[in-house]
């Protein structure tokens, strides 16, 4: 399926990293997505780390200065450089802003930060001693990760709820359309949207969705953002999110004894979120728990397989399996599908509905390399190396023959391949 990267494969990735730095950070898209995104910015730090540890470590800076007060980190920091329209929804829309005037939405991401830290503190130590890295981050992260597991566990049962698709990463996904269904959508007439300016209407969420995810982020913002006063509609535990903020509490465990500090109670939370990331298996998978609807939702996705990135998980066997299985075809499609091969909802080309993404076939090859299945992680590698290459670094493939979707030159594609290449 794959032959060995082009020659000039790093070259490129640098080339776009450089493309769309602004300065302090790096934008995933200079067309589609002109802001700094929370978990785009820990990704491109994971690449950027090679070719140069200390902008890696300003990006994380740059992004953690736009943190709140409650400890959140909003999922969008603004570029006051760019049209305040340029993209949908804007900060008009979501008129929040830090004390330091940074204008940001009033959502979330999945929590790959500590993780970021860590792998950017790790490609430069003396670097990152010397300009206190850790020690200036550390008690940030640690803010982040505390109103998490407070103010987010909205069901009680010691896992984040997210309440909005887009805090997911994965907007569109088929495991939030039960729970979408039950959401009035905004009118159409009341926003323009500007993604289909620049990426085909094929490619990207209908206006159906819009509307529901405009009328979500509205609910929050007129309840203030507050996370006791808004009557969430959509409320969900996403396995995914909950499995990246295990190996994050496990990166803070390390950032901590960096620091001489004790990481007990990190390693203690990483463990009793394990304990919990439990109740969500089913079936050889996990799925997410609706926590306004019938509990766990059907639908398979690439968010179930995300697990395989905790170190000591019961389950492991079992997620390989499903892994490998005509469901997600692991090894004989490229890269991972984000949604079930079989499933009722599969789109080839439709944004988080089917297509690969290499974001997540970076987390599954870290998960194949941690349980020693490295035949496999190197087929990964290969296959996101050659289609990175190819596409001119798309956001996004089709499964089944590689071809590119979304975005091109975007961001964490080329960080993610240049952090493969640099890790082979
Ligand atoms: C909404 C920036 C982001 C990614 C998400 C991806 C997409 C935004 C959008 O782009 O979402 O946040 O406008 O579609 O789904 O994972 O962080 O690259």
């Amino acid at each position: 399926m794959t032959t060995s990267p082009q020659p000039n494969l790093r070259q490129a990735a640098e080339r776009v990293l450089l493309g769309n730095w602004i300065g302090h950070s790096t934008v995933p898209s200079r067309s589609l997505y002109p802001h700094q995104w929370s978990w785009d910015s820990a990704f491109i730090a994971i690449g950027l780390r090679h070719l140069s540890p200390r902008r890696a470590q300003v990006e994380l800076e740059s992004l953690l200065g736009s943190q709140w007060a409650d400890g959140r980190i909003p999922h969008i920091s603004f570029s006051p450089a760019v049209a305040r329209d340029a993209y949908f929804p804007g900060p008009d829309f979501w008129q929040a802003s830090t004390a330091g005037g940074v204008e940001t939405s009033g959502i979330i991401q999945p929590p790959v930060h500590a993780l970021a830290a860590w792998l950017t503190h790790r490609a430069d130590e003396a670097e990152s001693v010397r300009r206190g890295f850790l020690a200036r981050i550390y008690p940030k992260l640690v803010a982040w990760h505390t109103y998490l597991r407070t103010r987010r566990d909205l069901g009680g049962r010691g896992l984040v709820a997210i309440v909005h698709p887009w805090e997911s990463g994965m907007d569109n996904s088929p495991a939030w359309d039960a729970a979408l269904a039950r959401v009035t959508p905004a009118p159409l007439d009341s926003f323009t949207r500007r993604d289909t300016d620049h990426a085909s209407t094929t490619d990207r969420p209908t206006d159906l969705d819009y509307g529901r995810y405009v009328q979500l982020a509205a609910t929050y913002r007129d309840h203030g953002y507050d996370d006791s006063r808004t009557p969430f509609e959509f409320a969900l535990e996403d396995p995914a999110f909950n499995a990246l903020l295990i190996t994050s509490e496990h990166a803070l465990a390390d950032i901590a004894e960096a620091l001489g500090l004790d990481p007990a109670h990190h390693l203690k939370a990483a463990e009793e979120l394990t304990g919990a990331l439990g109740a969500l298996f089913s079936e050889g998978l996990f799925h997410a728990r609706d926590l306004r609807g019938e509990g766990l939702v059907d639908a398979g996705t690439i968010s179930g397989l995300i697990p395989l990135i905790v170190p000591e998980l019961p389950q492991a066997t079992e997620l390989l399996a499903t892994a490998r299985g005509e469901r997600f075809g692991l090894g004989r499609v490229h890269l991972v599908p984000s949604y079930d091969l079989t499933g009722p909802e599969f789109e080839r080309k439709r944004y988080w509905r089917g297509p690969s993404w290499f974001n997540t076939a970076w987390l599954i090859h870290r998960g194949l390399v941690c349980r020693g299945e490295q035949e496999l992680a190197d087929k990964l590698r290969a296959d996101l190396l050659e289609l990175a290459g190819s596409t001119d670094f798309a956001e996004y493939v089709d499964p089944y023959d590689g071809s590119p979707r979304g975005a091109q030159t975007f961001s964490w594609t080329a960080a993610l391949a240049l952090d493969l290449l640099s890790c082979s």
